[in-house]
């Protein structure tokens, strides 16, 4: 291993840098192999500081000359940095460095992307380009000179001056190192305009490679409309001349938002109906308001360390999410995002790799790049935001805005806005950031003559580092029913504080049927005894659409488990419910589709581990596929209806509601498929106009162990086009039969066009191997050598991504001895791969416990 004892750092150690940065200057000479960045720094010592120590972060870099106030020095080399004897006094740093883009393939620092130079410094990557305090607390204006022979050159801010191979950039708002960017390529923009609330003008630019100019309307549509949302909902404007994205093929992750410049992984920006789908769409729109959103929350207030991760990342998530809330359907988001969470923030939260939305310590900050610090950071907000109301929140943010405008944060001041506007003491709310794992909540009631009394107790198992859970703050929504399905109480906020609460509802007629957590009110797990026709009644009767869905959700889980440990048959109470809800044309068709949805199979494996039960993927595998085949079965007669309800008569558009309809459709087909042998299906490929139905359909020829040509027709059809054969890899994969799994994903890694150094690529088949979970897990545990095989061959070119892709391991000890063992030895195989880089190093040794 290439550290014997990695280093692991705490949030407890902060301390702030010895000196403060009033500018950058910056000027890059690119060639792929021997970049020159020189540097001109104005450093001062930091009256808040204590330690003088001058440190510069510095990795992978060739020194060529340093100087402090003109003054040649030769700094203290280490491969973490340098050091350097400095002026007791205001001074002026130099340095030029040495740098290689072109063999770059961590994708981290500058590298290059077809031709293209560009820039990931997220977390801790501006260290690679050149020597800095690469922390975020540090932060300073910059000003960035281009040479190159390349017909764009782009950096942060606003342009400043160019002429022919040079472009200067100037970025007056102070930032952290963090949020640098450069972009030098081969580009061309699909222009736009944006005037702001107070009559600027913005000159906006989505810039593309040559050929993917027509994939471009979309995205800058969604940027004009994020930035229009937060000026209306947060009062936030934006504060440069120009604001440019970049979309890059090789790209870690989903997309960056560096000040003024954000750049995109091409999967999260370039759109068009032909080559992507309705879930394609509305990802991208997220994004690109995500990334917009953080202009305000992460750019001009940032987070004082990364551990501090969760207050960017958790606020950006939640206004994303309310964001897609007012341009779509909002339960019908906030179901996505409860069907996200479960599926992958539980298995985080309750297996080895747990840890609190604000961790204590870590050894590689990407590694915390996760569902707990996004999604649960943002659940989180919506939280303190439904305890304290829409007024109160809104004027604690504005608050925060006032307050922090250009400064380097913590949770701490988060919470302080909410306590100064509102009174409220957040001290006990504040352990959803330290206490790691899911809170379950445990449902007791009875009913004594009008009244009903709700007894709630909630309770954290253990997680890695953490024994003793204390309890934490739940706002609780509940509502209650009456026997003819009227609503006899509205939804009201219970406030669970206690490890057992009660709470009395008086003056009822009957005996209610209580709706609780509606609306996914806290990302917990509700242990509710409830029977099968109270489910089906609150599946009937509920008006919160959130737990509407849940009681259809709860009414298939039940019945797939019993399917699973007693072989029971399909139960008719989930069939017959469903069947109401689908003929119910009054619901919106996206809401129906969902209601088709079932709980993934690993979420099922997670439940039976929890009640005490071996997982059988193959056991769940098989329950699913019976269920579906049932619900095909009983829902013969109306799925005609559905496809007809379905039918979009205007020109394609990924709005709401077509893409609603083109699910609910989908999911017909799917059905209908089981009945027909694929006969329709075949039939809707050979129609498709748009990527949607084009993939729909051949998802349901692949599942009826059809669709040979039709692949092959799609491989031909789109070959050029490298975000749609990610598609094509991945789909193959995830549709293949659980015995054909493993076998599937090894043939594309030989296929030609397998550019296993592409994180997309190489995502499509890994990933989606590790998501078919019957296929993954099979006996022989060729799923999981695979996997391994594939993650030590890329760890030393992309350690970031392999990192990542080990998560696919973290929930090994809920199976079989034997899968256990199989799965050990290849974590084992991987802990001890000589050189093994820092970030694997951490997951798998996390993961092993
Ligand atoms: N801040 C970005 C996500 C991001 C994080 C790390 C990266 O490279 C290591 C890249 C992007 C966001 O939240 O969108
Ligand atoms: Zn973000």
């Amino acid at each position: 291993m290439r550290d014997a004892a990695p280093t692991t750092i705490y949030l407890k150690d902060y301390t702030p840098f010895g000196y403060l940065v009033d500018s950058v200057h910056l000027t890059f000479d690119l060639t792929p192999h021997a970049t020159r960045v020189t540097s001109r720094i104005a450093f001062r010592p930091n009256p808040n500081a204590t330690d003088r120590t001058f440190f510069l972060h510095g990795e992978e870099l060739t020194l060529i000359r340093a100087a402090i106030d003109g003054g040649e020095i030769t700094p203290e080399l280490s491969d973490k940095g340098l050091t350097a004897i400095t002026p007791d006094a205001p001074f002026i740093w130099e340095a030029e460095v040495e740098i290689d883009p072109g063999n770059n393939t961590a994708l981290e620092g500058l590298y290059m992307s077809n031709g293209m130079y560009c820039t990931q410094c997220e977390a801790e990557g501006f260290r690679k380009i050149t020597y800095y305090p690469d922390r975020p607390d540090v932060m300073s204006t910059f000003t960035v000179r281009i040479n190159g022979d390349l017909p764009v050159l782009l950096s942060n801010g606003n342009p400043t001056a160019k002429g022919e191979g040079w472009a200067e950039w100037t970025d007056p708002w102070p930032k952290p190192a963090y949020l640098f960017a450069l972009v030098a390529g081969d580009l061309i923009a699909h222009p736009g305009q944006f005037t702001t609330m107070s009559d600027r003008e913005v000159e906006l630019n989505l810039w593309v490679r040559p050929g993917d100019e027509g994939k471009c309307a979309f995205g800058m549509e969604a940027l004009k409309k994020s930035m229009k949302w937060d000026e209306d909902v947060y009062g936030r404007e934006y504060d440069l001349d120009v604001f440019n994205i970049v979309a890059v093929d090789d790209f870690n992750m989903g997309a960056m938002e560096n000040k003024g410049l954000n750049i995109f992984n091409s999967s999260a920006v370039l759109a068009s109906p032909e080559t992507s789908t309705d879930a394609n769409f509305e990802r991208i729109e997220a994004i690109i308001a995500h990334e917009y959103f953080h202009n305000w929350t992460g750019n001009r207030i940032t987070c004082r360390d990364w551990f501090q991760l969760c207050l960017k990342e958790g606020l950006t998530v939640f206004r994303d999410a309310q964001f897609t809330s007012d341009m779509r359907s909002a339960p019908v988001k906030r179901i996505h995002d409860a069907i996200d969470l479960r599926s992958r923030q539980f298995p985080e939260d309750n297996g080895p790799l747990s840890h609190p939305v604000r961790p204590e310590s870590f050894q590689e900050i990407n590694n915390f790049y996760t569902a707990t610090v996004y999604e649960k950071g943002a659940e989180i907000i919506g939280m303190l935001k439904r305890l304290v109301g829409d007024e109160a929140y809104a004027k604690a943010l504005d608050l925060y805005f006032d307050r922090h405008d250009g400064q380097a944060c913590t949770i701490e001041d988060w919470l302080k806005v909410f306590e100064d506007t509102t009174d409220r003491d957040l001290s006990q709310f504040k352990r959803w950031y330290s206490q790691s794992g899911t809170p379950r909540i445990a449902v007791a009631e009875a009913w004594d003559d009008g009244t009903y009394t709700l007894t709630l107790s909630q309770r954290t198992e253990p997680t890695p580092g953490q024994d003793d859970k204390q309890p934490q703050v739940i706002p609780v929504a509940v509502g209650l029913l009456g026997p003819n399905g009227d609503e006899v109480r509205s939804t009201e906020v219970l406030e669970l504080t206690e490890t057992e609460q009660s709470f009395q509802f008086t003056g009822l007629a009957a005996r209610p049927v209580a709706s609780i957590l509606r609306d996914f009110s806290a990302p917990v797990i509700l242990e509710q005894d409830q029977t099968n026709s109270e489910r089906a009644f609150l599946l009937a009767h509920d008006t919160d659409p959130f737990n509407r869905w849940q009681a259809g959700r709860s009414l298939a889980q039940d019945t797939l488990l019993r399917m699973i440990s007693d072989e029971a048959a399909p139960d008719a109470d989930y069939l017959d419910g469903l069947l109401s809800v689908l003929r119910d044309g009054e619901l919106d068709p996206a809401y129906r589709a969902l209601m088709l949805g079932l709980p993934a199979q690993s979420e099922l494996a997670a439940t039976l581990y929890e009640r005490g039960d071996t997982p059988d993927p193959m056991a769940i595998w098989a329950a699913v596929e019976t269920l579906r085949q049932a619900t095909a079965q009983h829902m013969q007669d109306l799925l005609p209806r559905l496809h007809g309800e379905a039918m979009v008569d205007a020109p394609y558009s990924p709005d709401a509601e077509q893409s609603g309809k083109r699910a609910l459709g989908s999911a017909a087909l799917a059905l209908t498929s089981r009945l027909d042998g694929g006969a329709m299906a075949a039939d809707a490929y050979a129609n498709a106009d748009n990527m949607t139905l084009q993939l729909t359909a051949l998802s349901c020829l692949l599942r009826a162990r059809k669709g040979e040509e039709e692949l092959a027709g799609f491989y031909d059809q789109w070959k050029h086009d490298r975000l749609v054969m990610d598609k094509w890899f991945g789909l193959q994969v995830s549709m293949a039969s659980p015995e054909a799994t493993p076998k599937t994903a090894r043939a594309l890694t030989e296929h030609p066009d397998f550019n296993w150094k592409n994180p997309n690529r190489f995502r499509a088949v890994m990933g989606a191997l590790a998501m078919n979970h019957a296929g993954f897990h099979q006996t022989d545990g060729t799923g999981y050598q695979l996997l391994a095989d594939w993650l030590i061959r890329l760890d030393p070119v992309n350690p970031q991504t392999t990192a990542r892709m080990c998560a696919a391991f973290q929930t090994w000890t809920r199976y079989d001895a034997g899968r256990q063992d199989l799965m050990r030895a290849q974590l084992t195989r991987i802990a001890e791969t000589p050189n093994l880089s820092r970030d694997t190093t951490e997951m798998v040794s996390r993961i092993l416990g």
